[in-house]
């Protein structure tokens, strides 16, 4: 190879390095996102085509290419200790008393730092490259999460020990402990997504991390973008004090190795210094985009950490000094229940407003009709509510001894209170749901879902427009979309003429999507896209499947039991009867008229394809389908059948691997443009 392809990678890794550290550690981006991506490109190149320069510190190995099929437990060099609490300032002058009469200690200073409410993460270091990042577990063992943990962009997979510290150069391991966590606003988005997919919603953004970092995939993990502040370092073999003198320096030299460090610490000469400190964050801490939960104070020398050492479970030499959780007690008003887009039902406490984590508070999730079993809640208790930072306020209990008289046991409705159809409450579930799919509450998630891209992606009805339409009548079920004239949305505010015929355009040239997009409009609980696919494969028209039996539908491979009951039972109902006529009447495609494409003179014909990475405009099953369009055969795994291998970003070891056989490399323009001459 030749050398100045050698200097120009490690040219580019250096300065991906220096942007990705500005941008993720020091929140100074000192490079524009395009020439990133440009030299991301580059370097990608590069090592496909020499993939022995690969190393595990390039930037581009920090996603990986598939999912880890479990996480295998590990031991952690050296333990992680957990923290002693206290709860207010007199606990904290009892912790203080107690270890001075250790150790007397008049002239100690403190190391105050905000307590990150994430996940405690063990990283191992071996001659400076990121070799192993691992979840705390019960301190002495936790969880190999390392393929998560690479693709924290805080976290450096290579510590650029600076000169002063060429002592650690050649030291074998470093160990370095932080909190992994994730940012509030991230923390709002995936809930508001795992919300609009009918999912359950994360209580706490620790939660949260904790669920993120044990995902399988590590593309997802990428996508959550999750944080990370470090807190200490070790050299397994040597004194802590042989690194530092004191916990201060140890988080300049933290910070001075490529860690993002949490710059609300505080340096403090007196335990009132601290109580200040405590004081000071009570509030500020609101103000935060991360969640805390209290401060962790410190003794600042290391020496005299070295010799308080640590009691069973907790150095006797810090303690997490908690704010009172936010818990008051109220009186329980009214209890309703609300109807979500998927038909949830969600019962909600109304309570006697409040004041909890400086706001007020007047309404709890009482999640659903087990919940409010457990809780056996009545209206006219009183309960303790409580409300962790921004967190949405949870019922914790009610109080039995201040029930008054006459009081019932609250039971769930069965019959929707919006449209008043019969609710359905699946065996193994604890959520009771309205499946009418003309309530309006349930009209306006179906038709945001029927308008969504996967099903008949009609663009530019957002969910504003479906509210208006809606709320004002124009449309009660989606057959009605088809419907609707220029002059009739003329008459919504902010619409226009112009955008009014693109939208009534757009509708109806939905008409022309195929059977399996409908069936997944449809919104059938348990029908995703896939499965719809499936259905529609076997069952090519809306007949076959609404006069079907579940047996039939079962006997699908990879249709199960609940797929199968969940059509017949929507088949049934007469609103959806009604509707599936309408459809038909309207001219959308409910029978199979797939093109089937003469395969002879397809470009693609007795090809074979992997695609492997993140394409930069088409989702992976895009472009899987134009592939078999065109005749192709599109496998997950590359051997030497394979003729092409279509690459996107962060590809991984499939790269490599096509590499090696020497099999011809496409990027998703090249595929592109040979389809458009097919
Ligand atoms: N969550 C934190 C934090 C911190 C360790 C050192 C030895 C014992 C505790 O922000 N800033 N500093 C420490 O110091 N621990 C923290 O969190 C602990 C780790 C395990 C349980 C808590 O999350």
């Amino acid at each position: 190879m030749k050398p100045e392809v050698q200097q120009r990678v490690m040219q580019l890794r250096e300065q991906l390095q220096k942007a990705s550290y500005a941008y993720y550690v020091l929140d100074n981006p000192v490079m524009e996102d395009a020439v990133y991506d440009q030299l991301y490109r580059e370097l990608q190149d590069f090592e496909t085509a020499y993939p022995e320069l690969i190393t595990p510190d390039s930037p581009t190995q920090r996603v990986g290419e598939k999912p880890a099929t479990q996480f295998h437990s590990v031991r952690h060099h050296i333990p992680l200790y957990s923290l002693e609490n206290a709860f207010n300032v007199e606990e904290l002058q009892i912790w203080d008393s107690r270890w001075q009469r250790l150790v007397a200690t008049p002239d100690a200073s403190y190391v105050c730092e905000l307590k990150i409410d994430g996940n405690a993460i063990a990283l191992t270091y071996e001659r400076g490259i990121l070799v192993r990042g691992a979840t705390r577990g019960d301190g002495i063992t936790g969880e190999d999460i390392t393929q998560n943990i690479k693709t924290i962009r805080s976290i450096p997979l290579r510590l650029d020990l600076p000169e002063s510290l060429a002592k650690l150069a050649d030291v074998e391991r470093v160990e370095v402990r932080g909190e992994a966590f994730l940012p509030l606003d991230t923390f709002e988005k995936i809930n508001a997504q795992r919300q609009k997919a009918g999912e359950t919603l994360f209580a706490n953004p620790r939660n949260a991390a904790a669920g993120t970092l044990r995902q399988l995939d590590s593309r997802v993990v990428a996508k959550r973008q999750l944080d990370f502040f470090a807190y200490t370092l070790h050299i397994p073999g040597m004194d802590d004090t042989s690194i530092a003198d004191t916990q201060w320096e140890a988080l300049q030299l933290l910070q001075s190795l490529g860690f993002r460090v949490n710059p609300n610490k505080r340096l403090c000469t007196s335990l009132g210094e601290v109580a200040a400190y405590y004081t000071d964050w009570d509030t500020e801490r609101l103000n935060l985009p991360y969640m805390t939960d209290g401060v962790v104070v410190k003794l600042n020398s290391l020496k005299l950490q070295e010799k308080l050492g640590f009691t069973q479970k907790f150095p006797r030499w810090a303690v997490a000094l908690k704010y009172t959780p936010e818990e008051a007690p109220t009186l329980v008003e009214k209890i309703i229940v609300n109807v979500g887009r998927t038909g949830a039902l969600t019962p909600l406490a109304e309570m006697r407003p409040v004041q909890l984590a400086g706001t007020t508070v007047s309404r709890a999730t009482l999640h659903n009709g087990d919940r409010i079993a457990q809780l056996d809640i009545r209206v006219g208790d009183t309960v303790i509510v409580r409300k962790a930072g921004e967190i949405i306020p949870e019922v914790l209990r009610v109080l039995p001894e201040l029930r008054p008289e006459g009081t019932e046991p609250f039971i769930m409705p069965t019959h929707c209170p919006v449209c008043g159809q019969p609710v359905v409450k699946e065996k193994d579930e604890a959520v009771s749901r309205c499946v009418n799919i003309s309530c309006p509450a349930i009209l306006k998630g179906s038709i945001e879902h029927w308008v969504s891209r996967d099903a008949l992606d009609i663009r530019g009805i957002g969910e504003k427009l479906v509210h208006q339409l809606v709320d004002r009548g124009l449309v009660s079920s989606v057959a009605d979309l088809y419907e609707l004239t220029t002059e009739r949305l003329c008459e919504l505010e902010r619409m226009g003429q112009k955008s009014a015929e693109k939208i009534v355009m757009a509708i109806a040239q939905s008409k022309t999507q195929p059977w399996s997009r409908v069936l997944y409009g449809l919104g059938i609980r348990h029908v995703g896209a896939v499965t719809a696919q499936t259905i529609t494969d076997k069952f090519t028209s809306v007949e076959q499947l609404a006069n079907t039996s579940p047996a039939k539908i079962e006997a699908i491979y990879g249709i199960g039991a609940e797929i199968a009951d969940s059509i017949c039972q929507w088949f049934r109902i007469s609103a959806n009867q009604t509707l599936i006529t309408r459809l038909q009447s309207l001219g959308l495609q409910l029978v199979n008229t797939e093109v089937v494409t003469t395969t002879t003179n397809q470009i693609f014909t007795g090809k074979t394809f992997v695609i492997t990475g993140t394409l930069p405009t088409l989702k992976r099953d895009e472009a899987k389908a134009m592939i078999q369009q065109a005749g192709g055969k599109v496998t997950d795994s590359i051997s030497k059948k394979t003729d092409y291998l279509v690459v996107g970003a962060e590809a991984g070891s499939k790269l490599v691997k096509a590499t090696a056989l020497g099999i011809k490399q496409l990027s998703e323009a090249e595929l592109l443009e040979l389809l458009a001459t097919s």
